[in-house]
């Protein structure tokens, strides 16, 4: 795994939890991106939760992108080294929804076996659980690291409830803190039932030499690696969440591969150290 962090401290933190919280300490940059929040929000989808990179047109998104990556590139330079830095998105839970944001794993957006990637989740306010704030459990990066997660890989979604109280962590954080954590982490987030809209950035960083891959189903033995560029993510958003990759993509490898469903109870086994033979076996072919 390449390091990304300056400090060794939070390089350590990072790895051993799956997280790490740190301040952006300059309130002018969480107002200027809430004033580009206001502007290109156009509040057409009617979705509760607004996703500005699914919801809006190219050009908006590629607005949207190019201004988080260089409002952000400030803090993100004083906290990483040899990155590269993926301009963002912005995810909204408007007001008064019961809508819980279920246990998930981010895609997986490198080859991890040589790269490393993590998201940052940038709230514009202050998050508590009655308005959105993220939940998560803790360690759950160091769970089912050889697996693949993308659309074609269905993420089984683990609710909240599903999980014994004791092995999740509510992260409130202030506006001006920074969530920075790893794509493997299972992560959710609170419905927004305050009257007031839940505004957070999304932005990415990847070691700087990563190449993008996403990682897609070919059969039932075997995943097929792409190389998208990042625009790639913003057009073929739709496709790829689906279960499809575009048509002219063209795959730069293929791998044997079985995906193995991760739900509740795989998540807890994980949790509570039971594994079953099987996977005992496998650790011992794969060591
Ligand atoms: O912003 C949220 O409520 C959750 C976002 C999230 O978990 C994600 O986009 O993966």
């Amino acid at each position: 795994m390449k390091k990304l962090f300056i400090r060794e401290e939070h390089q350590q933190s990072f790895e051993e939890k799956g997280y790490i919280v740190l301040p952006v300490s300059d309130d002018a940059i969480i107002s200027k991106l809430k004033e580009l929040f206001e502007q290109t929000d156009s509040q057409a989808s009617g979705h509760k939760l607004y996703v500005s990179s699914r919801d809006n047109n190219l050009e908006t998104n590629q607005r949207i992108n190019e201004s988080i990556r260089s409002l952000t590139e400030p803090f993100i330079q004083k906290y990483f080294k040899d990155y590269t830095l993926y301009g963002g998105t912005f995810v909204a839970k408007r007001s008064n929804s019961a809508d819980e944001f279920n246990f998930h794993q981010d895609y997986t957006m490198v080859d991890e076996r040589e790269h490393s990637t993590l998201f940052a989740w940038i709230p514009l306010q202050d998050t508590v659980p009655e308005n959105g704030a993220i939940f998560l459990i803790e360690k759950s990066h160091r769970f089912f690291t050889d697996q693949f997660i993308s659309g074609s890989y269905l993420n089984h979604q683990v609710t909240k409830n599903d999980i014994p109280e004791k092995y999740v962590t509510t992260v409130p954080l202030k506006k001006g803190e920074v969530l920075f954590c790893s794509d493997k982490v299972f992560h959710g987030s609170y419905p927004n039932r305050s009257d007031k809209i839940r505004i957070a950035t999304i932005i990415r960083l990847t070691d700087k030499d990563a190449p993008l891959i996403y990682f897609h189903k070919q059969d039932n033995h075997t995943v097929a690696l792409y190389q998208p560029n990042p625009t790639d993510y913003l057009v073929h958003f739709r496709e790829l969440a689906s279960g499809s990759v575009p048509p002219h993509w063209k795959a730069i490898e293929t791998r044997p591969y079985q995906h193995k469903k991760v739900g509740k109870s795989e998540l807890i086994d994980a949790l509570t150290g039971k594994t079953n033979i099987w996977q005992k076996i496998r650790r011992i072919f794969t060591a």
